[in-house]
């Protein structure tokens, strides 16, 4: 973040992820907003555990971000994930919100956008989410389309995700992060992945064999120009949500929403609530194994980075 060093803007960095950003160890962001909006309680506060120890398997220190009394805060306590997961009120912050939440000593979860940018003030160069927000699919009518779209245009880092979300419009979201500018690779496949599906039906021009190649296409955009590269690692089939169930659910959750009169930001939590019981847990156990995976390869990525500064 552009601030001074005294103004509160700044992010606090726990201790440890402190030292391992002074000793130039890898770290990972991972951000709230999948945590207190997008799974349910209490099954949230396992994953956020979850999340973080999967980092640690990837060879990384995880950095869960999170905005607490005005105080942006980068790497949580034990207490402070709790807070996180447990309060139904807290605010859903992207990037417009910060400067509100900070000024005003709220506090709030952070999207991918304003994970990113509070993960790049840092110096945190890998972020590992579930899926990105993107062009909604009644944009033309809406102009719904996340700011995570603009936010990755400008921002400095790896985003390891398994797509974007499902109920978005994936050909107009690519079509969106090429107009931005933000390279996206897929990993092992040049087939967009579609969130709890392996496949989203759209192409990729670009992959990634490993996390090394993954760490050497960061290397070469942060010479180039600012921006992200993101990295789609798509569920193996074996592991995805039954496609037929898929495409029945989220039909389903979009009609819901479209009835109940739903917009705007609270779209995604309703809509990800409404999916987790139609499908009885299904897509909530595939959203957790996705991030989890997604977590694991970041901290790959993170450590074949650091290795690459050395
Ligand atoms: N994808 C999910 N679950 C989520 C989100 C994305 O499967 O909870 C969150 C992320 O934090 C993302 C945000 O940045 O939704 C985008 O929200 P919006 O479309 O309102 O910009
Ligand atoms: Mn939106």
């Amino acid at each position: 973040m552009p601030a001074a060093p005294d103004l509160p803007a700044r992010p606090v960095l726990s201790p440890e992820v402190a030292e391992a950003l002074a000793g130039g160890r890898p770290v990972v962001a991972l951000e709230s907003t999948l945590l207190a909006h997008g799974l349910p309680r209490p099954e949230n506060r396992r994953a956020a555990d979850d999340v973080e120890a999967a980092v640690r398997a990837g060879g990384a220190v995880p950095a869960t971000i999170a905005v607490l009394d005005g105080v942006p805060h980068v790497g949580l306590t034990a207490d402070e994930v709790d807070r996180v997961c447990a309060d139904p009120e807290l605010a859903k912050l992207g990037v417009r919100d910060l400067p509100v939440a900070v000024a005003l000593g709220r506090s709030g979860a952070t999207t991918v956008s304003s994970t990113a940018l509070l993960a790049a003030a840092a110096g945190i160069d890998v972020f590992a989410t579930g899926g990105l927000g993107g062009v909604h699919r009644e944009s033309v009518d809406t102009f719904d389309e996340s700011a995570d779209l603009t936010a990755l245009s400008r921002t400095s880092l790896v985003v390891v995700c398994a797509g974007v979300k499902s109920i978005l419009d994936v050909p107009a979201t690519l079509e969106r992060l090429e107009s931005l500018s933000v390279t996206v690779v897929g990993y092992r496949t040049t087939s967009f992945p579609g969130f709890y599906v392996a496949d989203s039906g759209s192409a990729l021009d670009w992959s990634v064999a490993d996390a090394a190649e993954a760490a050497r296409v960061f290397a070469a955009r942060r010479e180039l120009a600012p921006g992200a590269v993101v990295v789609a690692n798509p569920l193996p089939p074996d592991q995805q949500l039954d496609p037929g169930l898929h495409d029945r659910v989220i039909a389903g959750a979009l009609a819901a929403a479209g009835e109940a009169g739903v917009r705007g930001k609270d779209v995604t939590p309703f809509v990800l609530d409404h999916l987790h019981r139609a499908s009885e847990g299904a897509t909530l156990a595939v959203n957790v194994r996705l991030v989890l995976r997604n977590a694991e390869l970041a901290g790959q990525i993170a450590a074949e980075l650091a290795g690459l500064s050395h």
